[in-house]
């Protein structure tokens, strides 16, 4: 039986090295560039109506790591919540308002201008609103999930 020829068995193995990541391509070992216009946006039923969702890497709702997008309208607001993990928010355009309490005080808030970042503790009330469209990514481990101050709050209660 004759050999392969090197070079052949290396150019296989390039190719199978490119092929096999796609198969598994939301496993969180793989590379994920994204460009923005390749973002899929979604409703988000735990977030007031209007404001939209890109899940970059995932599942949130698993011991994992996550990134993801928020878009928020503008005049926008999200009422005192926590999370069970931290939360880290990077502004990716637009003015971010966020405070922490534990009701929605735009006087208790800091503008928070593309570029800025705010880190949460878990289970630290928090709320935030907008005056004009904003885009901020948030990045944790999850299991991700938000639980509002007054349950009202809660557009999947409603
Ligand atoms: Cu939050």
């Amino acid at each position: 039986m004759k050999a392969f020829p090197a070079a052949f068995v290396v150019t296989m193995f390039a190719i199978a090295s490119l092929v096999a990541p796609a198969a598994g391509a939301q496993g969180h070992a793989d590379h994920i560039m994204v460009v923005p216009k390749d973002l899929k946006w979604a409703d988000v039923p735990s977030l007031p109506a209007g404001a939209k969702i890109a899940v970059i890497e995932g599942p949130l709702n698993e011991a994992k790591p996550f990134t993801f997008r928020l878009k928020f309208p503008a005049n926008y607001k999200i009422p005192a919540h926590w999370h069970p993990a931290i939360e880290h928010v990077t502004v990716v355009s637009g003015t971010f308002n966020m405070g922490t309490g534990d009701k929605l005080d735009p006087k208790q808030t800091k503008a928070l201008s593309a570029g800025s970042v705010a880190i949460m503790q878990p289970k630290t009330n928090h709320f935030a609103w907008t005056k004009g469209e904003a885009i901020v990514q948030v990045h944790g481990v999850g299991p991700w999930g938000i639980t509002y101050v007054n349950p009202a709050d809660d557009p999947r209660k409603k």
